[in-house]
């Protein structure tokens, strides 16, 4: 049987290229993590304090390269296997699957300049606002500019997937959308709805602010923009991982998925909930009043629910191929499954820490259990389970299994990939619990100096100085393992090519069909049509009071500038 390489050799060449890019950022990100660990707990200090800003240089471009740049391309690339594996056919138009994958490359290099320039003085550029970056901080033009072209570049990799599949239905009518497709249409529906926001917020607020077009915007008004979008980018990085988790994973167990129609409802809900929940992350910001930040809560309640739901299923999808291995006993079917496999070993690990990071996450949802945690060390220990584990460690774990069918080379150096993810599980857990840990006394994150001087900290037990140790030992531990990882990829890569029917690896990349397929579940739950305006409903009735409230504060200050695109628009 031919291998994906064989069969889409162009597709595999832009998957190839996707992860290539994807793994440089890892690379680049992950120094930028161990430099962090190293500077924050005092235990090597090489970069400039606070003063000189460098530090928020070097974590501005931890944050950007890693989960934006990282989790993105390894994303079109998945996404680009799974829609032609599944459907069987190729993209259906080269030109425009050249142009996004130019046009995100370009985006991510203008962006990654204008950070790395803040390393220099003596460039005029810099772009310390971190991730989340809304005003009153300020970045270099380049850097929205990039973020920009980045974007719409995403936003045609969806219409190139979109295409393909209306082309296959055109001969398949009556067909049901198989079940990768189904994932890949309903994310990329849920990303163009929440970037509605952070481009809103680009490109009126930040672009006009950063080219001293405005003297001053209203903050509240893009952090209430840039969280529209910013609650739902988590799930953009987490539906690749459960696209996995659903169909790779179950068969790596050497089991079938336990209900497909469970998995579409899921994903639905991603789509209705992902965006009408931002105000979480603006619990404790002054002038949004109350009753919005209850209606976020109760909506991010509901938004546990798909999650739960696949912890549900896709543990009895692993338990059921346990089972079919010869497991037995409440828990004794664990010791069955295939430990040694690194793709298994680092998908499961990275789900057991997800449901850790998913305990975290409910804590942060808690309106009044929040103003404890916020701004504290806790969110980076939070969200270190969650993007940096749940979707860091499936996306490692999945390119074990999948880079032989886009290489047509055999993985290498299997031993090493065999230690990796129980690495980074044991570098995590030590990492993540400290950062919990020293949330909870009170230290404060986005600081070179969390110390605050003539204070002395105060844990519940432990000490300060055994807190650093875990974050930095935990770092240096996932400092090795994503090298480690990186070696194994670039090993694999170095290979020679075997033919299409050598090596085990490369020819078992079948999904096996769910134990109950989608033939069990109602017909509209594939009309992506009735979800998308639904969604579109939820997000106006959540969001047009706060935004109409905040945004009748004023939007700019200091200029003509709006009186002038008034005038403009209304020419
Ligand atoms: Fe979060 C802050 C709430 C999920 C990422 N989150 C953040 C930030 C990031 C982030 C990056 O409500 C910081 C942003 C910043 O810089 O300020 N988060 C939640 C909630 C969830 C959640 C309710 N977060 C995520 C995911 C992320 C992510 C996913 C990235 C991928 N988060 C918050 C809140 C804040 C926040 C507040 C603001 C905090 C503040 O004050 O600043 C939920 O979606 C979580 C649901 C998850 C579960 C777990 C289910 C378990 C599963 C495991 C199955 C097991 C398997 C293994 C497969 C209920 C699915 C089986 C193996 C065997 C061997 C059997
Ligand atoms: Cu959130």
């Amino acid at each position: 049987m031919a291998t994906f390489i064989d069969r889409y050799p162009f597709e595999a060449k832009v998957v190839r290229y996707t992860f290539a890019v994807s793994f440089l950022f890892l690379a680049l990100g992950a120094i930028g993590g161990m430099i962090q660990a190293l500077h924050r707990t005092g235990y090597l200090r090489f970069i400039g304090d606070i003063t000189d800003g460098s530090y928020y240089t070097v974590l501005t471009s931890h944050g950007v390269f890693l989960v934006i740049f990282f989790t993105v391309f390894f994303l079109v690339g998945i996404f680009t296997w799974a829609v032609t594996k599944e459907l069987d056919r190729e993209l259906g138009n080269p030109r425009l699957t050249k142009y996004w994958v130019t046009s995100m490359t370009v985006g991510a290099i203008l962006t990654s300049v204008a950070i790395i320039g803040g390393f220099s003085d003596s460039v005029p550029m810099s772009a310390d606002v971190l991730f989340t970056f809304y005003a009153p901080m300020g970045a270099h033009v380049l850097f929205y500019l990039g973020l920009t072209i980045f974007i719409t570049g995403s936003w045609v990799a969806g219409y190139d997937w979109f295409k393909t599949w209306w082309d296959w239905k055109k001969e398949n009518e009556g067909k049901r959308i198989p079940l990768m497709t189904f994932m890949v249409l309903t994310t990329m529906l849920m990303w163009y709805l929440g970037t509605i926001g952070v481009a809103v917020e680009v490109l009126f607020f930040l672009i006009p602010f950063s080219l001293g077009l405005v003297s001053e915007v209203n903050p509240l008004l893009t952090r209430t923009l840039f969280w529209f979008f910013g609650h739902m980018v988590v799930y953009f990085w987490l539906m690749p991982v459960y696209l996995l988790w659903y169909n790779v994973l179950p068969k790596l167990a050497g089991g079938r998925l336990f209900s497909d129609p469970l998995a579409r409802v899921v994903f639905i809900l991603f789509l209705l909930l992902s965006v009408p929940v931002g105000i979480h992350h603006q619990y404790v910001d002054p002038g949004i009043p109350e009753g919005f930040k209850f209606m976020m809560m109760t909506n991010t309640m509901f938004l546990l629910l798909p999650s739960l739901l696949t912890a549900f299923t896709v543990v009895a999808s692993i338990e059921h191929g346990a089972r079919q291995r010869g497991g037995t006993g409440y828990f004794g079917w664990l010791r069955t499954l295939p430990w040694g496999n690194p793709a298994f070993s680092g998908m499961a690990l990275a789900g057991l820490m997800f449901a850790a990071g998913g305990f975290s996450g409910m804590i942060n949802a808690g309106m009044n259990i929040n103003y404890l945690v916020h701004n504290t060390f806790w969110v980076p220990g939070h969200f270190h389970l969650t993007v940096g584990t749940a979707v860091a460690l499936t996306f490692m774990a999945g390119t074990y299994w999948l880079l032989p069918q886009i290489t047509g080379k055999r993985l290498a150096a299997k031993k090493a990939a065999a230690v990796q993810p129980f690495l980074w599980f044991v570098g995590m857990t030590f990492m993540s619990n400290a950062m919990h840990r020293a949330g909870l006394f009170g230290m404060p994150r986005r600081t070179s100096e969390p110390q605050y001087e003539g204070f002395d900290y105060e844990p519940a037990f432990g000490t300060v100085a055994e807190i650093d140790a875990q974050v930095v030992g935990g770092g240096i531990l996932l400092t090795l393992s994503t090298f480690l990882f990186l070696y194994v990829v670039v090993r694999t890569w170095m290979g020679t090519r075997v033919s299409a029917d050598g090596g085990d690896e490369i020819i078992d990349d079948e999904i096996p069909p769910a134990l109950s397929g989608p033939e069990d579940s109602p017909r509209v739950l594939d009309n992506l049509k009735l979800w998308t305006a639904i969604a579109i409903l939820l997000v106006i009735l959540a969001y047009a009071l706060p935004i109409a409230h905040i945004a009748s504060q004023g939007l700019y200050e200091g200029s003509e500038y709006f009186p002038m695109l008034l005038e403009v628009l209304t020419a």
